[in-house]
């Protein structure tokens, strides 16, 4: 694989993979571009990019090829024409998806000698290219050592593994947190506009800096075991886990929480006929 041209194609162009492509355009890479959906290449065009007629043509224009599509099914199907032209050459793949079809998908492009680096994007489109992102990579270390500095301008590359099937583990532990947060949050504020509470005000004095207080303390206390730490009381805990589930039914919030609450207020209870 040359990488001294930097010559990148992209096979997708949602609001992520146009995202990626004007990131690397910014970082004055050669970028060649192709969409299922003709016509959303434009504004990329005028910056430098080429609009290819096939995925064929978008394989054949590129060092790297970098798939940005829906889910694995779009980028088995939108590969399926072009992989004798791929053969030879590296995908990373940027798409979304679970362990097994990132290791399936390997185990595909291998047979037509494709090497796979699988990636899971930590950025949403407006933060790409931004201090903050990186970009989850799993495969060969070699390969990530000759990807990395070509797409860096997308985000930190960040290698997780030789499995193909890590980005993707990582990748949806993470986004697991991430909505986990997301979840509590509405739910903390239905709460609060539901018994007239000021939502902006809540958000801005108590949830924000509770939330940043307890952030580090929530990841660094994660644990798959079912034991509760020696200086938390399980008691306390569970009596608090019941208030809040009280609270939700008292202000007429849905419980979507109430699954989650639950299963640490079991988990409390456990560790309490455990003593
Ligand atoms: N956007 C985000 O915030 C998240 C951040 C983390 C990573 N995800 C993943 O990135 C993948 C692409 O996401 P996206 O935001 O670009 O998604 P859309 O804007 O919906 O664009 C989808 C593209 O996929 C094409 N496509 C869909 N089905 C097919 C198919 N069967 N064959 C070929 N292409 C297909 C679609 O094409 P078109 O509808 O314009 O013709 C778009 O290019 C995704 O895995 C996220 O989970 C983003």
């Amino acid at each position: 694989m040359n990488m001294s041209h930097e010559r990148i194609s992209i096979l997708g162009l949602g609001a992520m993979g146009r995202a990626l492509a004007s990131a690397l355009l910014e970082a004055g890479r050669e970028v060649t571009l192709w969409n299922r959906t003709p016509g959303k290449a434009g504004g990329l065009v005028a910056r430098g990019a080429r609009e290819a007629s096939s995925v064929e043509d978008a394989v054949g224009a590129g060092d790297l090829t970098v798939a940005c599509l829906l889910d694995d099914a779009s980028v088995r199907e939108t590969l399926a024409p072009a992989m004798p032209k791929l053969a030879g050459r590296t995908l990373v793949n940027l798409t979304s998806g679970s362990v097994r079809q990132a290791r399936e998908l390997a185990g595909w492009l291998e047979r037509y000698g494709v090497s796979l680096l699988a990636g899971g994007i930590m950025a949403v489109p407006p933060t790409v290219g931004t201090g903050g992102a990186f970009i989850l990579y799993s495969g060969a270390r070699d390969l990530f050592d000759r990807v990395a500095p070509v797409l860096a301008p997308i985000g930190r590359p960040h290698w997780v593994g030789e499995d193909p099937g890590f980005a993707a583990l990582y990748d949806m532990a993470a986004l697991s947190g991430m909505y986990g947060m997301g979840a509590g949050t509405d739910h903390a504020v239905a709460l609060v506009h539901a018994e007239g509470g000021d939502v902006d005000t809540f958000k801005r004095e108590v949830l924000q800096p509770w939330m940043e207080q307890m952030l580090p303390i929530m990841v660094a206390g994660a644990d798959v075991s079912e034991s509760v730490p020696d200086e938390y009381n399980p008691a306390m805990q569970a009596t608090g886990l019941e208030n809040i589930l009280s609270a939700s039914g008292e202000a007429g919030v849905p419980a979507d929480l109430a699954g989650h609450l639950r299963a640490s207020l079991w988990r409390m209870r456990r560790a309490l006929a455990a003593r």
